[in-house]
């Protein structure tokens, strides 16, 4: 089994995480844990905090000589803004000696929308920043860094992970699914919201200012797509071993996402089983599994096990719950009516959710990957999923029954 924890607060030292499970034998490449790491940190919409960490992740565990050793991955982030929230922060009882920073006072004041009230009455705290510190989407950097080592696990059986950006407001792509995975993974880096179509990308944007300008923040949507998945990840059998529930359940995670939906996803609701199921056909006969679906609206997971077909998972974002323009709230210090508290934050952040979401479909898939082929190191992994392969295709090259 493949399991990570994450701590650590927004304005903290520093965000860690333990990485559980990963087979030994895997080399390490530290520069594409930064290069996912800089991806979020990326996007039209972000906050002036983006500008001020350079975010880069040291390993402390489990790697040695750049090959993980079958121990637990222990990984830290700083926070470079670390320096500026001291006096705010600090661990110890008493303010240290030498604290930088502004000593700010309590918040009190809970914006709609995020766990500042909630975690004010579950937590029994005064200071809503002892909620919204560890609430904040700061946390996803660690996910990010445990994604990078977890598609690096991925590559050595072939998957390949992107990401699409699909709506931003009422500026939506109507096809997603037309868009292919070569498509999505051919979005420049420089693009500013990782969308297919530029066009659209234009009016997105034009959504983000129009929300800047008054002082209010805007949600979207985003597809992960994953390229070359082994057939028989999941299964059937039981409820909790379902891929599409595992899928679902690691992107609902996500701060602010508020639904998750498979291939067509909510769609399917609304026409007929014939146009929603993809047929099977005789497909290449060299191919292991010699046959193919004219299309995907199942996303590549039928029965909560992955068909062979790209799978296809959409994350829905509600905006972002800092207004600069705050709604009307409570100051639960004194009572009175008075408006959320605002924190320095982003107008939009779909684009860094999407490459969150991209790790959690790498940690999910690579867990399955790990359940499915077994072995404690990547070779014993890699001998396994090559005999599942040899075996499905030696059943097909059979003559029929
Ligand atoms: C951040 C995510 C957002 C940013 C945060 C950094 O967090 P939240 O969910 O709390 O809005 O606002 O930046 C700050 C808290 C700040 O000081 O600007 C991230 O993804 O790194």
């Amino acid at each position: 089994m493949l399991r990570f924890l994450t701590a650590g607060e927004s304005h903290g030292q520093a965000l860690v995480a333990i990485l559980e499970g990963m087979p030994a034998g895997l080399s390490i490449d530290f520069e594409a844990i930064t290069m996912q790491l800089r991806r979020r940190q990326t996007g039209y919409g972000r906050g002036r905090r983006m500008a001020i960490e350079s975010d880069r992740a040291q390993a402390l565990s489990g790697i040695r000589h750049g090959v993980s050793t079958g121990a637990p991955i222990a990984l830290q982030i700083p926070n470079k803004d670390w320096e500026n929230w001291q006096r705010t922060m600090h661990v110890e009882a008493t303010m240290p000696e030498g604290a930088t920073g502004a000593d700010r006072s309590e918040v009190t004041r809970p914006r709609p929308g995020h766990a500042d009230l909630a975690g004010f009455i579950k937590y029994g705290h005064d200071d809503m920043r002892n909620i919204l510190e560890r609430a904040s989407a700061r946390e996803t950097a660690a996910r990010v860094a445990v994604g990078a080592i977890a598609r690096q696990l991925l590559q050595v059986v072939g998957v390949e992970i992107v990401s699409h950006v699909t709506g931003i407001g009422s500026a939506v792509v109507t096809d997603p699914l037309a868009i292919g995975f070569d498509e999505a993974r051919a979005i420049s880096t420089e693009s500013p919201l990782h969308c297919a179509d530029t066009e659209i990308e234009r009016q997105m944007i034009a959504e983000i200012d129009r929300a800047r300008d008054a002082g209010d923040t805007m949600g979207g949507s985003f597809e992960v797509i994953a390229h070359a998945v082994p057939f028989g990840l999941g299964s059937h059998v039981q409820w909790d071993r379902k891929l599409d529930g595992r899928l679902a359940q690691a992107l609902m995670s996500i701060p602010a996402i508020k639904a998750v939906g498979i291939g067509r996803g909510p769609a399917v609701a609304t026409v007929p089983g014939s146009r929603v199921h993809d047929e099977i056909l005789p497909g290449n006969a060299k191919a292991a599994v010699p046959l193919r679906r004219p299309t995907n609206n199942a996303g590549g997971l039928e029965g909560g096990v992955t068909n062979g077909e790209d799978l296809r998972v959409t994350g829905y974002m509600k905006p972002i719950s800092t207004l600069m323009k705050p709604l009307r709230s409570v100051d639960l210090a004194t009572m009175t009516e008075s408006p959320a508290a605002i924190e320095r934050s982003d107008v939009c952040a779909v684009p860094a959710a999407a490459v969150v979401a991209e790790a959690m479909v790498a940690i999910v898939l690579a867990d399955a990957v790990v359940e499915k082929f077994g072995g404690d190191s990547v070779e014993e992994l890699v001998a396994n999923w090559q005999a599942f392969t040899n075996r499905t295709a030696a059943r097909f090259q059979r003559a029929p029954r």
